[in-house]
């Protein structure tokens, strides 16, 4: 470990990764120190007990000792980065433990907090222009607390960049840089990614969430801003919320019309698809595309699963099961994400959050770009609450969540890209822990008298 006065001297001149802005200085990256001054001008706000920077020991992963023979800058996050972080105590958070952890507000971080979120159809019409206003706010303003990266070569350090995005966009390019395909020993592997096909899925959208609520929580100033989910379930296969006074109609090229609310918004990284590179066109926004949607339209791909489907997904025990990829069998991961039919279990079928993407078709059917879309939020809110019910259900907590091999997947692994870092098995607990639940509503609720959600 680095002598403490090693440390402090070379994390002083450190300001914010995502990417804290303090962290992205030359400075910062040279010395490999993620340890910003708090409020209080020390680092991690040690000064008031807020936080320690500390080095980051080797964590106890399976496959730790392969991973420094790749050279994907993601694997064994954030190490291939910096050396130090901040460590927060009690309850405070954030890059510079200048935050409460989720849950959590006051002065100190002392007051437990506990949001509902509703279903869109639950809000008020004054509750939904607020929520769309916020949006704006977010899509508009540039974050004060973090940069983006791109890299026109992923094989080079040196043309790694980090870039001024908007609140909404640094949360989009998340999504985008945990779903780049695997650099390994220069070789690209297509089939593993940080954030999807494995059973980091719902923990990894549970933090992506709660991140983005919070980022809009401290740009609004209202710690009572959440987001809202959209049962499609009982909508037979028609998306209901697909319209101006909601999320927005599009036309006959998928374009969403001018009178939407979102007609202006444009997909940060898109516009190329080179995995070679990290999101290039962040630096030239007038090749960003305008968001698109159909949906339905596509005859492969014009069904939404049904409520009968979401009972049958819960029905099953196990968490995930062996290989812990698409091909799991009896997985409620499995069948949540959507690769195998959620009835019998076996079968490889579309269905659940997968489906519901590639019926939006568009913006939300192409990964890299999906959470550019707002109504991904919502479709990601229903989902993190089928995965609440489920854990209700089977009473798991963070020890219940699987040892693996998949990279990135690890119970011990770090979200690719938080920043401070935290682990996957650490959001593979209940909501309420992280100071939320769901509402019950049941949109046109006539189904199953048995219905568990
Ligand atoms: C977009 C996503 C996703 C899955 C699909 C389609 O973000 O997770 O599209 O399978
Ligand atoms: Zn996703």
């Amino acid at each position: 470990m680095l002598p403490t006065l090693l440390l402090l001297s070379l994390c002083l001149s450190g300001v914010l990764s995502l990417f804290p802005k303090a962290c992205t200085t030359e400075e910062a990256l040279k010395e490999r120190c993620c340890c910003p001054r708090a409020q209080d001008g020390s680092m991690c706000g040690a000064a008031s007990r807020r936080g320690r920077c500390k080095f980051m020991h080797a964590a106890p992963h399976t496959h730790r000792k392969s991973y420094r023979q790749q050279n994907d800058d993601r694997l064994d996050w954030p190490r291939e980065f910096y050396d130090s972080v901040c460590v927060c105590s009690g309850n405070y958070d954030g890059a510079d433990c200048g935050d409460c952890k989720f849950g959590y507000t006051g002065e100190r971080c002392e007051t437990k907090k506990m949001t509902v979120r509703k279903e869109v159809r639950e809000l008020s019409r004054q509750e939904l222009l607020k929520f769309f206003s916020y949006l704006s706010l977010a899509k508009m303003k540039v974050s004060a607390r973090y940069h983006i990266m791109t890299a026109s070569n992923r094989h080079e350090r040196s043309t790694f960049r980090f870039h001024e995005a908007s609140v909404y966009d640094v949360f989009a390019w998340a999504h985008y840089y945990s779903f780049q395909p695997l650099l390994q020993n220069d070789e690209f592997n297509l089939t593993t990614n940080f954030a999807h096909e494995g059973p980091a899925f719902p923990p990894w959208h549970r933090w992506y969430l709660l991140f983005l609520e919070r980022e809009m929580q401290i740009l609004t100033k209202d710690p009572d801003f959440f987001i809202p989910y959209y049962d499609w379930s009982r909508d037979n296969s028609t998306c209901t919320i697909c319209t101006n006074p909601i999320m927005g109609a599009s036309d006959s090229q998928g374009v969403l019309t001018s009178s939407s609310y979102f007609a202006s918004w444009k997909s940060i990284c898109s516009g190329f698809n080179y995995i070679d590179k990290y999101c290039p066109v962040a630096e030239d926004p007038c090749r960003m595309e305008p968001l698109h949607r159909n949906p339905g339209a596509d005859p492969s791909n014009n069904r939404l699963s049904s409520f009968q489907d979401v009972e049958d997904a819960l029905k099953w025990k196990d968490f995930d099961t062996p290989p812990f990829n698409i091909s799991a069998k009896r997985s409620f991961r499995n069948c949540l994400e959507g690769f195998m039919d959620p009835t019998n279990g076996v079968v490889r079928r579309r269905s659940m959050h997968n489906l519901f993407h590639m019926f939006m078709g568009g913006t939300m059917s192409q990964v890299p770009l999906s959470s550019n879309d707002p109504i991904f939020l919502m479709h990601h809110a229903f989902i993190d609450k089928i995965l609440e019910l489920w854990m209700e259900k089977t009473n798991a907590t963070s020890e219940t969540y699987p040892q693996n091999n998949i990279f990135g997947h690890g119970p011990e692994d770090n979200i690719v890209p938080s920043m401070p870092p935290v682990r996957i098995k650490d959001y593979f607990q209940s909501t309420k822990v992280f100071g939320y639940t769901y509402s019950n509503y049941t949109p046109h609720a006539n189904g199953s008298p048995n219905s568990q959600y």
